[in-house]
């Protein structure tokens, strides 16, 4: 088969965009080279519809260690009693979830699109709220953060069947425990979703879930440094009250309908190269290198957090405990988008984001989204940040002068030639 060259030349751009840019969007991240490599390997070739030890097809022997050891390192990470490592990204793990606990109509009860929450939490745009009744909190507007008093005080008043917690625009932590408290005296299942902050919870740097939260999710690409992907994890397993019952009508286990939700409830074949990529990231979590990562990543997002507020820019709750910030640009006059396309011809690679309260549609949004994740895996410190701020603040600044835009473009390019990205691929 002769090479082709069309798409591989487009990897090579890839590749060269990724190595000149200062990369910030806050769920992107880069994998060792061991991760893509096992990604790329002959896993792609095997369907094994089923799970280790129970497959619908031969030939799964292989293929049943590389799932098994994915499964039992991420239970590792996590202290879990069970998790299922086959959903293919965290939508399709939230699906999963919502499939195996809910009816069509319930009610769910997520963290408000517009405030920081998923689409998978019920927007009206996606499934999740099309198929449940979606109940809403959100954050307060004088501090930003989490209002757990509205919280409850629709959970009372609602009783939703499913609470959500978890974010992709979020900046602080989560009180794990009193979402768990409310959701006892209403009878409901408490669901976070970690997708973002994952990685950190591993090493102890945030609150932990799992003993408050009957069911986490999260996906495995972003702060867990993986291949695109999701999971599924419980650390106390229960036979559910609700009598929740599998598609033969018995009452099981929640790890049980878990695996039943995901297939054949969702999803057909696993992809079972990915589950060994990601079977490699959880063996590099496990590793005391990624430990010292997981703490810069906290310290760099600190880092950078303060470095925008000595110049005048107002970060949604005043900073951050995790890897990401929100940042809302109206005092300066500017929009998301605006900010977005900018900083992109400087090749600064950032989101548009809505802030809380956001008087802008989701298409032009008042803020941007800023993450540290993928620039802490190019070995970047506390004092790189200051410079990227720096940079940020020229072109925000300048916002429309093209010889500004093009001057800073170089420097992002000399600066990133300190931080090799993948030297191995040439
Ligand atoms: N789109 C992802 C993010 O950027 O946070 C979440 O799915």
């Amino acid at each position: 088969m002769q090479k082709d060259t069309q798409i591989f030349d487009l990897l090579q751009s890839e590749l060269k965009r990724q190595r000149d840019g200062i990369e910030l969007i806050a769920s992107e991240n880069f994998t060792s080279l061991q991760v893509m490599q096992a990604m790329g390997s002959v896993a792609t070739n095997k369907y094994a519809e089923g799970y280790p030890g129970k497959r619908y097809y031969g030939g799964c022997e292989v293929v049943d260690e590389i799932e098994t050891l994915a499964i039992n390192r991420l239970k590792e990470i996590f202290n879990l009693s069970w998790a299922n490592v086959q959903p293919h990204s965290g939508a399709q793990a939230n699906t999963a979830v919502f499939l195996a606990c809910l009816k069509p109509g319930d009610k769910i009860l997520g963290l408000d699109l517009s405030m920081g929450g998923h689409l998978t939490h019920g927007s009206p745009a996606n499934f999740s709220g099309k198929t449940y009744q979606a109940l809403f909190y959100g954050v307060k507007k004088e501090d930003g953060l989490v209002d757990y008093d509205h919280l409850e005080a629709v959970a009372r008043a609602e009783k939703p069947a499913m609470i959500i917690c978890g974010a992709s625009a979020y900046s602080r932590d989560w009180d794990y425990a009193r979402i768990r408290k409310v959701a006892d005296e209403i009878g409901a299942l408490v669901l976070a979703d970690i997708a973002h902050p994952a990685g950190l919870i591993a090493k102890g740097l945030l609150n932990d879930p799992f003993d408050h939260c009957h069911i986490v999710t999260s996906t495995t690409h972003k702060t867990l440094r993986g291949p695109r992907g999701g999971v599924i994890m419980i650390r106390h397993d229960f036979e559910n009250p609700w009598g929740l019952k599998d598609p033969k009508g018995n009452v099981r286990m929640m790890s049980a309908l878990l695996d039943l939700a995901v297939f054949p409830g969702m999803q057909g074949g696993p992809l079972e190269h990915v589950i060994a990529a990601k079977a490699v990231a959880f063996g590099e979590i496990l590793s005391d290198e990624y430990t010292a990562y997981a703490k810069q990543v906290v310290a760099n997002a600190q880092a950078m957090a303060k470095s925008f507020v000595s110049k005048g820019y107002d970060l949604i709750s005043g900073g951050t405990d995790n890897h990401l910030m929100l940042i809302d640009l109206r005092n300066k006059n500017i929009t998301g988008k605006k900010a977005q396309e900018t900083l992109d011809k400087a090749h600064i690679t950032l989101n548009k984001n809505a802030v809380p309260f956001d008087d802008k549609s989701p298409f032009v949004t008042s803020g941007i989204r800023v993450g540290v994740a993928a620039i802490t895996s190019r070995l970047m410190k506390e004092e790189h940040m200051e410079t990227i701020v720096t940079l940020i603040d020229k072109v925000l600044m300048n916002i429309d002068d093209e010889n500004v835009i093009a001057s800073v473009k170089e420097e992002v390019k000399t600066f990133m030639k300190q931080f090799p990205l993948y030297p191995e691929l040439g």
